[in-house]
C-alpha cells in the first residue's frame, strides 16, 4: 500500500473542509437567492451529473438570515487524474490517491488508531451553541431544507447529518445518517427501519413505552462524517471509530434538553424526542439506485425541543439520484470498508472490495488473492457459499444483494475492468450462487423487484457471481490476458514506450 493517512492534514471541521474545497477549485458559491422548491435540487443534480464543483447556496428563499446550504462533499471530481480528491483530502491523503488505496489507508488508520474519551466542552466554548432557538422560536421551515426531487414527500432537512441516539441503559451510542423530512415548524419524521441501528435502539425505548431522546448533528467534522454510513456491529459506538481515525479525543458538548453529547463544531444541532405511539407518513424520497419509490411508510414523530447553530450555519445535503453523486461515494466507500474488515475478521481470503459507484452501489465487488485455494483448501463452491453465508448474516451485509468476486488482477473500483471480468469470467450457471434461505434488509428501492416481493415486503434474492478466471479449474494455468501490459515481453514494451512521444502519440 502506498498511501497512509496524515492525521495532521485532516480538516478539523466541516467549515475547514469547505474552505479546502474552495482552495482546490472544487466548490462554487451561489450568491443569488435560490428557491428551496426544486431549484436547489436541480442545481445539485446538474452539478453531480456533470462532475461540476460542489454547490454552496449562500441565500435561500425563506431561510433565516445567515443560513446557508451546501453539498456535504466527497463526490466525484472532474479534476484530471484525481477523481477522488474530495474524499482523499478529507482523510489527509494526497489528492491523487487511487480509490482502493484510500480504502486501505482508511482501514489502516481506523484499526491502528486509538479511541480517546471525548473532551467535553462547556456550552460557552462550543461553536454549535452560538445561537439557540427554543419554544416558539423553533421554526424548521427557516432552515434551508430542499424539496429535493419532483415527487418527494416534503422538504428533507436531514439527508447528510448524524442521528445520535443512546440505548435506555446508556451503554451504546449510535451515530448514523437516516433521512428525515419536515412535517411542521417543530416536527419531523424519518426512516426508523428496525434493522438499522437507529430503528433498533428506538425499538428498545418503544418496548418501555417511552419517548426517546434524539439529536441530529448537521455539518460535522470529516472524521465524524466518515461514520455517517458506517456499518459496524451493534453495541459499538461510531464515536470510537471517528476518534480512532484521528487518534485524538473529539470535542463534544451536551445537548440543551437531554444528556446526549453532540460534536461541538457541528453547524446545526436539532434536539428532540422520537415519540412513543405517534406516526406520520414518511416518503417518498428519490433514492440512490436512481429512482423515486412510490410508497410512504408510517414512522414516528420526531418532536423538536431545541435548535442550536453556529453563526452563518451551513446545512449539508445529499440529494441522491442516478450515479455518481455524493451519496454513492459516501455510502459506498464507508460501507465497503466496513464490509472488507468484517469479511477478513471472519477469516475469508479477501484483499479489498468496493460497492461500485457506477452500479449505484448495488454491486459489491470483492477482490480475492490468486492463491485463495492454496490458502484455504476450499473448492470454489465452498468458498462462495461461505462468503454469502458470512456476509448476509451480518449487519454489514444488509444493503446489497449482488456480490461479484474478482481476481487479483482486477481493480474493484474500475468499472471497465469489473464489467469485463463479469462478462468473460462468470459462468451463468456453474459459478453463480443463490442464497434463497437468506434475506437482506433490501427495502425495494431498486427497480427490479417483482410485485410479489414488494407486497410481502421481503428482502430480495441474494446472489454471488464468481468472476474468477480459474473458477472451475483450480490448479490449471489461467488463460492469458491479451493486453499491452500482460501479453508482451518487457523489452518490446519498453521500446514502444521509449519511442511513443517521438512517434507523435500524445498520451
Ligand atoms: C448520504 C446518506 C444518506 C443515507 N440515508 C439513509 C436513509 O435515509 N435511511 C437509511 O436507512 N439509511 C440511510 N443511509 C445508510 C445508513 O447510514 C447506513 O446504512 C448506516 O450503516 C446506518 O448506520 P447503522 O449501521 O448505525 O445503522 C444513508 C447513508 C448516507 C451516506
Ligand atoms: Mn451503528
Amino acid at each position: 500500500m502506498s498511501a497512509h493517512v496524515d492525521r495532521n492534514k485532516i480538516p478539523r471541521s466541516y467549515r475547514e473542509y469547505l474552505a479546502l474545497m474552495k482552495d482546490m477549485g472544487e466548490l462554487v458559491e451561489i450568491d443569488d437567492e435560490v428557491d428551496w422548491n426544486l431549484e436547489m435540487g436541480a442545481i445539485f443534480r446538474h452539478a453531480a451529473e456533470t462532475l461540476a464543483p460542489m454547490p454552496v447556496f449562500n441565500v435561500v428563499k425563506d431561510a433565516a438570515p445567515g443560513f446557508r446550504a451546501a453539498d456535504w462533499g466527497m463526490g466525484k471530481s472532474s479534476h484530471p487524474g484525481q477523481p477522488w480528491r474530495r474524499l482523499a483530502v478529507m482523510m489527509g491523503l494526497p489528492p491523487e490517491t487511487p480509490l482502493m488505496d484510500i480504502q486501505a489507508a482508511y482501514i489502516e488508520a481506523k484499526e491502528n488508531g486509538q479511541a480517546h474519551p471525548p473532551r467535553i466542552l462547556d456550552a460557552s466554548e462550543a461553536p454549535c451553541k452560538q445561537n439557540k432557538w427554543t419554544g416558539d422560536q423553533i421554526d424548521l421551515n427557516k432552515i434551508p431544507a430542499p424539496l429535493a426531487h419532483d415527487g418527494d414527500g416534503g422538504r428533507y432537512l436531514q439527508t447528510a447529518g448524524l442521528n445520535i441516539l443512546q440505548t435506555p441503559d446508556g451503554r451504546w451510542t449510535n451515530w448514523s445518517t437516516n433521512r428525515a423530512v419536515i412535517i411542521d415548524a417543530q416536527t419531523m419524521t424519518g426512516q426508523w427501519w428496525p434493522k438499522q441501528h437507529n430503528g433498533m435502539i428506538w425499538g428498545m425505548w418503544r418496548e418501555q413505552k417511552r419517548d426517546m431522546p434524539w439529536a441530529c448533528a448537521l455539518g460535522v467534522s470529516p472524521v465524524a462524517s466518515t461514520q455517517a454510513a458506517s456499518r459496524i456491529p451493534a453495541w459499538v459506538d461510531e464515536y470510537d471509530m471517528a476518534s480512532a481515525l484521528l487518534d485524538e479525543p473529539l470535542d463534544m458538548v451536551k445537548c440543551e434538553t437531554s444528556d446526549i453529547l453532540v460534536p461541538a463544531d457541528a453547524e446545526i444541532i436539532i434536539e428532540g424526542v422520537v415519540e412513543y405511539g405517534t406516526t406520520e407518513p414518511e416518503g417518498p424520497f428519490g433514492e440512490y439506485p436512481g429512482y423515486l419509490p412510490d410508497e410512504t411508510t408510517p414512522f414516528p414523530r420526531q418532536k423538536v425541543t431545541c435548535v442550536t447553530f453556529r453563526d452563518n450555519p451551513v446545512l449539508p445535503m445529499s440529494i441522491p439520484g442516478v450515479p455518481i453523486d455524493n451519496c454513492h461515494v459516501t455510502m459506498g466507500f464507508f460501507i465497503s470498508s466496513d464490509s472488507v474488515v468484517a469479511l477478513k475478521k471472519a477469516g475469508l481470503p479477501v484483499i479489498d472490495g468496493m460497492y461500485l459507484f457506477e452500479a449505484a452501489i448495488l454491486w459489491f465487488v470483492i477482490r480475492v488473492p490468486t492463491d485463495w485455494h492454496e490458502r484455504t483448501g476450499w473448492t470454489l463452491d465452498e468458498f462462495m457459499n461461505r462468503l454469502g453465508n458470512t456476509f448476509w448474516t451480518q449487519h454489514v451485509g444488509d444493503t446489497v444483494t449482488k456480490i461479484l468476486v474478482v481476481g487479483e488482477d482486477i481493480d474493484p473500483s474500475d468499472v471497465q475492468q469489473v464489467v469485463w471480468a463479469f462478462a468473460s469470467r462468470n459462468h451463468p450457471t456453474f459459478t453463480t450462487y443463490f442464497f434463497p434461505e437468506l434475506q437482506a434488509f433490501g427495502d425495494g428501492i431498486e427497480s427490479y423487484h417483482v410485485a410479489r416481493e414488494l407486497a410481502e415486503n421481503r428482502g430480495t434474492s441474494l446472489v454471488v457471481y464468481a468472476c474468477l478466471e480459474n473458477a472451475d479449474r483450480v490448479g490449471r494455468p489461467e488463460k492469458r490476458v491479451m493486453s499491452f501490459e500482460k501479453n508482451y515481453p518487457a523489452p518490446v514494451k519498453q521500446k514502444v514506450l521509449d519511442n511513443w512521444e517521438r512517434w507523435g502519440f500524445t498520451s
